[in-house]
């Protein structure tokens, strides 16, 4: 093309998310950063996700934000491997559509970047000849954590004694140690014999050979695991931590974009903020345990319980569905619905969201203190942005990390709950959202401050807002 009639067409990425709401809602959040900062890119999307594209695709033209729309897989009937063979059917179905699509593209993609859920996409890249970076909608601790375990295979000596059992990984920063029943489930079920998983460890593996790693999350918060994994993992200027990932700040007051953020509140939003505007300063107690995770109805009673008799203000947001949350709850435990006693006893005080909340903007919101959070990732970043104290109650995957993390290392939250074969005392649990909304307790002052950081962070010349430049830098690099 002579230089008379060449377009300067800008660094082309491939953007390929796992479609669960907790991964997908951030990588399109860094998507809008990548694309502020002047590079083109088609996120892989199947129908159902479509919508939470468009106000990407309506804010930007399609020479810098386009869908590269892929039929969703079927799904998948046996529960207990329903993850393995979604991967596996998203690795058959998709991968011919992408080597299709890029063959077609006059400007195709420098390199792709994909869920960590979505390893065998470094084999896809490098038939394209194109380097994979891993997105990953966990901490950098949890993803040490999990690449130390799939790395070097620690086995349970005592299979017996399940709950006493413990490892210790002493080649990570702090050198952590856990029961063996908080390793994540997946992990057990392979060592434990079960080849249905060596498709997942075939994908961590993938995972630690790519070309580097992008991180929801922010140096202050996690700097010894992101310096583990530039020493032991990738390499020096290939880990990239952008986050706190959050939607664009709610323009001219208008805040649609933060309260649509992953789906329409089953209240509408406006309700939701007029309720919290009658209460005090970090009086309520939020709580919600993320898009998937489902409580008992032994669990639900006895937080039932706890909120009734502690007498706090809150918000709790309760999952209708039944969720495929893969917790062992049984089935005639699960999907448990509020007591019919619940709302009229704390009526005033509680507000009941039967579906989806708006959660960054309730979390935001200065009537809220405290967060009783399951410690999903998203939810930790957010708690952290909003500066609340978080009352911990991990259910599985990273979350043992997290709240690890957030009550060991970081002292910005408080134990709520933390076994999966009892459930909370409610007297004890009472007392904690209590304290929570006690404003002289050391978790507060310990919010405050890395609420500082995370803002610090994310603006302008903050360590994550660099590393957004410094990962552009490193892609655009690749188109000369
Ligand atoms: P979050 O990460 O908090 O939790 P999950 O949905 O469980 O997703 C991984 O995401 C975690 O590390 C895993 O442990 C696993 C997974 N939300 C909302 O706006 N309203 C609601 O009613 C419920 C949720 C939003 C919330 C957050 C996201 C949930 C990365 O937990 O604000 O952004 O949905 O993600």
């Amino acid at each position: 093309m002579s230089l008379a009639t060449a377009t300067f067409d800008p660094p082309h990425l491939l953007v390929y998310p796992f479609s669960s709401s907790g991964h997908l809602i951030p990588l399109l959040d860094l998507t809008e950063g990548l694309i502020s900062r002047g590079l083109s890119v088609t996120v892989l999307v199947t129908p159902p996700n479509l919508h939470l594209l468009q106000p990407l695709l309506s804010r930007h033209p399609t020479t810098t934000m386009d869908a590269l729309v892929v039929p969703a897989p079927e799904p998948v009937s046996s529960p207990k491997h329903r993850l393995i063979h979604r991967l596996r059917a998203m690795r058959e179905h998709h991968s011919p559509a992408i080597l299709r699509w890029f063959a077609s593209r006059r400007n195709p993609p420098v390199a792709i970047i994909s869920d960590f859920f979505l390893g065998w996409t470094l084999h896809l890249a490098r038939q394209l000849g194109i380097p994979r970076i891993v997105f990953s909608p966990s901490a950098a601790f949890a993803l040490s954590v999990d690449f130390s375990l799939w790395r070097d295979l620690p086995k349970n000596e005592h299979p017996q004694q399940d709950d006493e059992y413990a490892v210790t990984l002493s080649d990570l920063p702090n050198s952590p140690s856990y029961p063996w029943w908080q390793l994540w489930y997946f992990y057990r079920l392979f060592v434990g014999g079960d080849p249905v998983l060596e498709f997942h460890r075939e994908g961590v593996l993938a995972n630690l050979d790519s070309w580097g790693v992008v991180f929801n999350s922010f140096a202050e918060i996690e700097r010894p695991y992101m310096d583990y994994m530039e020493k032991r993992v990738f390499r020096k200027g290939r880990v990239w931590a952008v986050g706190p990932l959050l939607p664009p700040p709610a323009d001219g007051g208008s805040t649609t974009a933060v309260a649509e953020r992953g789906g329409s509140s089953s209240i509408p939003a406006e309700d939701v903020v007029s309720w919290l505007d009658a209460r005090g300063d970090h009086s309520v107690v939020y709580v919600c345990f993320g898009s998937r995770m489902v409580l008992s109805r032994k669990e639900t009673a006895a937080l039932a319980e706890a909120l009734e008799t502690s007498g706090v203000h809150f918000i709790w947001c309760v999952r209708e569905d039944g969720g495929n949350s893969g917790r062992a709850v049984a089935e005639e435990d699960s999907g448990a619905a509020v007591p019919e006693w619940f709302e009229d006893r704390t009526a005033g005080r509680g507000l009941v969201i039967k579906g989806w909340a708006p959660q960054v903007l309730v979390l935001q919101h200065r009537a809220v203190g405290s967060f009783v959070t399951h410690c999903g990732w998203n939810s930790v970043l957010e708690g952290l942005a909003a500066g609340v104290v978080m009352l911990t109650w991990p259910m599985g995957a990273d979350q043992y990390s997290d709240a690890k993390l957030l009550v060991d290392q970081l002292g910005v939250a408080i134990r709520a709950h933390e076994r999966e074969d009892r459930v909370p005392n409610p007297a004890e649990l009472a007392q904690i959202l209590v304290r929570s909304v006690d404003g002289s307790i050391p978790e507060r002052a310990r919010a405050r401050e890395l609420r500082e950081a995370a803002v610090t962070a994310f603006s302008r010349g903050g360590s994550s807002d660099k590393d957004l430049d410094a990962l552009v830098e490193a892609l655009t690099n690749l188109k000369s």
